[in-house]
């Protein structure tokens, strides 16, 4: 889509650090970390939200299941983290391409909302 910013992450046109890629993913760090580790991980098919997901695409989502192991080893997360996923207004999801946040690095907080 041209007028996501993930989209544009994926084609290049904006930077960003990446962690992590293949030919169906991209893992980079979070511009707004909200923990010491903080990496956005998203499909590189244009898929808006968990709502979107359908038997065509959901490939892309559960390769990002299966990698999401050696993802986080490299990241030194060996004591857990944290995934997110933000749907919609309510979910206040801000950008329109489906991610999972993982966050980690220290003892996270134990609330969910
Ligand atoms: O989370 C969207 C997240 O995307 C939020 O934590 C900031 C992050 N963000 C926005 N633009 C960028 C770029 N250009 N690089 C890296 N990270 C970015 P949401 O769940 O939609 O609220």
């Amino acid at each position: 889509m041209s007028d996501c910013i993930f989209c544009k992450i994926v084609d290049g046109s904006i930077p960003s650090k990446k962690v992590y890629e293949d030919e169906k993913i991209l893992a980079f760090y979070d511009l707004e970390p909200q923990a010491p580790v903080h990496v956005l991980v998203i499909p590189k098919e244009h898929i808006c939200c968990a709502d979107a997901v359908n038997e065509e695409n959901v490939g892309n989502i559960a390769h990002i299941f299966t990698k999401i192991p050696e993802i986080t080893k490299s990241l030194g997360l060996t004591n857990g983290y944290r995934i997110v996923n933000n749907c919609g207004e309510d979910g206040c999801q801000s950008v329109k391409h489906m991610h999972f946040h993982i966050l980690g690095g220290k003892k996270l907080n134990g609330t969910m909302a």
